[in-house]
């Protein structure tokens, strides 16, 4: 079964934070793998930016798939979907499920909230949550779809997002734990940490614990190990990178007379040639070159 699911089961057994990184495509979800990360965060909000569309159930769950199995082709680190409501009711999960499994995903990452679902950390954005029986249904669901244990069933709080506070927040904990789900999520959209610290140090639950630090960014690794958090998800940042790389570039290049003229940094297509594998086209040519010649087809 799916190497990746096994893989992140391994690695969570390790005594470290478990770093994890968006990506977007396959070349991003590449990128994260070469510079060691232990796992890709395939988020909502970034996949959703590449279609230029709003991070608010509006692609599809073909559309997220689509997208995030060719980043499960293209690593051989595991491969976490963010798949915001789960695309609908408990069946809705269920066929989700096992679609994201069999294309080889590790982990999915499903929320509390009510479809369609804005993004967390939209100012004034839309948060209401789904009645913790209706989610919990929702875990069920996943937990009966998968095959390989070791697939991952997140179950992401957004309790805190909505403002509703750290009680709420660990009573949905303890009821989605008991529901069979293999790691909490726990957002935040506060500047600081201090609620995400409340809820760690005082929520008695087993499953390893996972944070998602954009809107309290100072918050360093030692500091998360040491409120329990097993994985930190660093969700939008190669997105925000990519973007902000391209823009800078391309408005040097509207307005310069040759290429020669655009000082922007980039990479060589040499190093581009290394991420596709190109070079394996020219070892599989010589390969088949040497085959024809044996089969008498050429000198
Ligand atoms: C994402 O990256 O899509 C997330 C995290 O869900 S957040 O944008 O903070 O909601
Ligand atoms: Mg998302």
């Amino acid at each position: 079964m799916s190497n990746g699911a096994n893989l992140l089961k391994s690695k969570l057994k390790e005594n470290k934070i478990l770093k994890v990184a968006g990506g977007f495509d396959a070349m991003s979800a590449k990128l994260v793998e070469l510079n060691n990360f232990d796992a890709v965060w395939a988020g909502s909000f970034a996949i959703s930016a590449t279609h230029a569309l709003p991070d608010a159930s509006i692609l599809t769950m073909t559309e997220f798939l689509s997208v995030t199995s060719r980043m499960a082709d293209a690593c051989s680190i595991p491969i976490i979907a963010d798949c915001d409501t789960g695309f609908g009711g408990p069946s809705n999960v269920s066929h989700m499920v096992k679609k994201y499994e069999s294309a080889g995903i590790a982990a999915v990452s499903i929320e509390d909230k009510i479809f369609p679902k804005q993004n967390s950390l939209l100012e004034s954005g839309k948060q209401e949550l789904l009645p913790e029986k209706d989610f919990v249904a929702k875990i069920l669901a996943a937990k009966n779809s998968k095959v390989n244990e070791n697939f991952m069933i997140i179950a992401r709080i957004e309790a805190l997002i909505a403002g509703l506070g750290v009680d709420e927040a660990k009573k949905r904990a303890n009821a989605y734990e008991n529901a069979g789900a293999d790691a909490i999520l726990i957002h935040s959209k506060k500047k600081l940490p201090d609620e995400i610290f409340e809820f760690c140090d005082t929520w008695n639950g087993k499953i390893p614990i996972i944070a998602i630090p954009t809107s309290y960014p100072n918050v360093t690794l030692e500091e998360l190990q040491n409120h329990k958090i097993k994985m930190v998800i660093y969700a939008n940042q190669s997105l925000r990178a990519a973007h902000w790389a391209m823009t800078e570039h391309l408005k040097e290049l509207s307005t310069a007379k040759s290429l020669g003229d655009v000082k922007t940094k980039m990479t060589s297509m040499e190093e581009i040639f290394h991420l596709q594998e190109m070079y394996d086209i020219k070892k599989q040519e010589i390969d088949i070159e040497e085959n024809l010649k044996k089969l008498g087809y050429i000198n």
